[in-house]
């Protein structure tokens, strides 16, 4: 604090808890300051106790609470969650700043989320620097707010309101509160804490004091419930916790319940769902998605990226430009005619555009990004590029022309990199004269949306042209996972495992149904043959043709192959697994089935009925086998990595951590006990030894 009058009354060097005093010792203000969010451990929790404990018998006019660095507390530390609640507690903190016998005055920036968004309501009054972001997403994290949040915002904004900051997790703009009991003063410019204090300053003392407590009132506003439990649950994506906590508030809203008893139940269910094991989950992949961030962009020797070349303008390339434009970096498009360039610009207007229809984008914004793109159907102008993709379709041989011409054309300098799904980079390398400069860059589709990247080191690919990819991932707000050659890299890879068991189940006498029931009832975006139906059965079956030298492959995918070669490719042929109306609404096919169970004759298959359970367990199993081969080979050296993968590449459910978190939470000895029966019942080829202890 710069203030002049101000006096360090207190400093908690651990904490960063600073008070100070001014207006001759009338106001006292506390500075929270813990970087890097300010999150509200069990020392701060007990730190700030004491302080305004001892506050409260001295002659105040009022408290001011603000925080320092990038934004004001961002929620209560997550890390102490997986231990036992550590006292005081943060409703006990509250319940005192409550009672504070004088006004206090919250002062708001950054993101004030979760605890920290309950420690503001607490308070009497709020000021906020604009844009700053409100929210309890606890709901992610697969708990609810513990400290009376949903309480205190159904009671100052009414249940409505309250239903959506609780029970979506989505964060909303101070803005849109301002002259509610939420957000009093907006600050545009200038600084906050010195605008706060002025606010204090005009506090008079028959208006300060609030009580959210005593005056909770919650009647009077029509809910229907129906509906919002069914958007609720949709939007949850299989966490339980917002439906609990949607229960809860309907509860509380038609018993009439009082602020006490509710805030019991609250805290309960709170308790409750912190050990459960959605929750530890969703810690996990929190914390895996940190750490994955921090290492891509921990590293200083990376290049400089200003202008991107992309080959290309079909589906892929249109993604990816998309990726760059939204960056904000100068993009040269290439294509071998005008007309399919002027195709892709097309396609990449129309993307644009819906976001337009919908209100998330402005004619300027469009206007603003197409002013970044530069089409030629000529390479000598991806000169100035600092890196090129190549997005062109997945043929080594012309994959190896491309090179050899952004070779010849792009800057010493340039990194190349390939959108290859499966293909060889090592020999793609080879063909130029920078083999330490290309790199594998492999979006998912549709590339504008999937958050994952993988990064693939070919073996002459120099440190920094990888350091400076996982740092553009980031940039490209992805998350980007190294990963080293091999056929489908380590996605496709998992994928094609997982796929290939889906298949044998199917063989095995699983019906089509069943098995995606399977899938989804663990938590799958989509069922596996749904998926396949989607993005085309031909696009494995071609892929496949061209591996030849792997029979067991062509064997396990025959209801596949079978789907092809009956001209049922998919969604895109209305027929595929299943049937697809004139409406576009899917439907079970009993031909499909029969195309199934007559493959599994020709090939003499045993029927193995498996329940939904065993489906998933066999599912998953084949996932946590191939990942630890992957491990195993070295082509990922970490394997919570493997479980980035399956969140932001497959739609793997974020509430089961990942396949790798999955496998961990049985344990090396159970996995131990099911591999070695698989081997047994079917081959060591399909279900090899694998170092289990590098399960963690
Ligand atoms: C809660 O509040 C329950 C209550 O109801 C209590 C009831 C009793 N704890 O994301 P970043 C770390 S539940 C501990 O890179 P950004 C993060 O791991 C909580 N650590 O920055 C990272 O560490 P490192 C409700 C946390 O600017 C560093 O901070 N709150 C916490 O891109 C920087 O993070 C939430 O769910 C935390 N609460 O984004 C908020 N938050 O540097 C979760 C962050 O070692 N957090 N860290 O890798 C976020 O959404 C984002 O981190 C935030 C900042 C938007 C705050």
């Amino acid at each position: 604090m710069n203030n002049p009058l101000c006096h360090v009354r207190y400093l908690c060097i651990e904490t960063g808890i600073q008070l100070n005093v001014t207006d001759n010792n009338t106001l006292a203000v506390i500075e929270i300051n813990s970087p890097p969010v300010n999150a509200i451990s069990q020392q701060l929790r007990a730190e700030l106790l004491i302080l305004f404990q001892s506050l409260a018998s001295q002659d105040l006019h009022s408290v001011l609470l603000t925080c320092t660095g990038r934004t004001f507390v961002a929620g209560a530390d997550i890390k102490e969650m997986d231990t036992e609640p550590l006292e005081p507690h943060l409703p006990e903190l509250i319940a005192t700043i409550v009672r504070f016998p004088k006004p206090v005055i919250a002062a708001l920036h950054g993101t004030v989320l979760g605890g920290g968004l309950e420690l503001a309501l607490a308070c009497d009054y709020r000021l906020a620097v604009s844009k700053t972001k409100l929210g309890l997403p606890e709901v992610n994290l697969g708990i609810i707010p513990g400290a009376g949040g949903t309480l205190r915002l159904m009671n100052l904004i009414g249940v409505k309101a309250a239903i959506e900051f609780a029970c979506t997790g989505k964060p909303q703009n101070a803005d849109e509160w301002l002259n509610t009991a939420l957000i009093h003063k907006l600050v545009h410019k200038g600084d906050l804490t010195e605008q706060a204090l002025s606010f204090c300053r005009q506090l008079t003392l028959t208006e300060s004091k609030q009580n959210t407590e005593a005056d909770f009132s919650i009647q009077g506003q029509y809910i229907d419930w129906d509906s919002t439990e069914k958007r609720v649950k949709r939007l949850a994506k299989g966490v339980e916790a917002p439906a609990l906590l949607l229960n809860e508030i309907k509860a509380i809203y038609s018993l009439g319940l009082s602020f006490e008893h509710a805030l019991k139940r609250q805290r309960r269910l709170f308790l409750q769902l912190r050990d459960s094991d959605q929750a530890k989950a969703l810690r996990y992949a929190f914390f895996t998605e940190k750490k994955n961030q921090k290492l891509a962009t921990s590293t200083s020797s990376t290049r400089t990226i200003n202008t991107v070349g992309v080959v290309g303008a079909g589906n892929m390339g249109v993604g990816i430009a998309r990726c760059f434009i939204d960056a904000g970096m100068d993009l040269i498009w290439i294509e071998q005619t005008e007309e399919a360039l002027l195709r892709g610009m097309d396609n990449l207007r129309k993307g644009y555009q819906s976001k337009i229809t919908k209100g998330h984008m402005t004619e300027q914004d469009l206007d603003d990004k197409m002013q970044l793109v530069k089409g030629s159907t000529v390479y000598d102008r991806l000169a100035p590029c600092d890196l090129v993709v190549e997005a062109a379709f997945e043929d080594l041989e012309v994959k190896k022309i491309i090179f050899k011409a952004l070779d010849q054309h792009c800057k010493d300098s340039a990194i190349l990199a390939t959108n290859t799904s499966y293909l060889d980079i090592n020999s793609i390398a080879k063909v130029t004269s920078r083999p330490d400069q290309v790199v594998g860059l492999h979006f998912f589709s549709p590339a504008h949306v999937m958050k994952l990247i993988e990064i693939v080191r070919a073996e002459n690919t120099a440190d920094d042209v990888i350091k400076t990819m996982l740092a553009l991932g980031v940039k490209l707000r992805k998350y980007p996972v190294e990963v080293g050659v091999c056929f489908g890299f380590a996605a496709n890879r998992m994928y094609t495992r997982y796929g290939r068991e889906i298949q044998q189940m199917l063989l095995e006498g699983n019906s089509i149904v069943a098995i995606d029931e399977a899938m989804t009832s663990f938590g799958m975006a989509m069922g596996p043959l749904t998926v396949q139906d989607l993005s085309g059965i031909d696009i494995g079956y071609q892929a496949r043709a061209k591996q030849a030298d792997k029979p067991y492959d062509l064997g396990y995918f025959r209801p596949s192959a079978s789907m092809v070669e009956n001209g049922r490719l998919g969604r895109k042929t209305q027929a595929g697994f299943y049937q697809y109306l004139a409406s576009g609404e899917k439907v079970e096919s009993q031909e499909a089935q029969l195309l199934v169970d007559n493959e599994a004759k020709k090939l003499s298959i045993i029927p193995h009925r498996l329940t939904a359970e065993a489906i998933q367990q066999r599912a998953m199993l084949a996932l946590v086998s191939e990942g630890l081969l992957i491990i195993d080979e070295g082509i990922v050296n970490d394997i919570s990595l493997l479980d980035i993968i399956w969140l932001h590449g497959y739609g793997f459910p974020r509430f089961k951590g990942g396949p790798m978190y999955w496998g961990a939470k049985l344990g090396c000895a159970d996995i131990d006990e099911k591999l070695q029966l698989l081997r047994h019942q079917y081959s060591a080829d399909i279900w090899p030894e694998v170092t289990l202890s590098n399960l963690k």
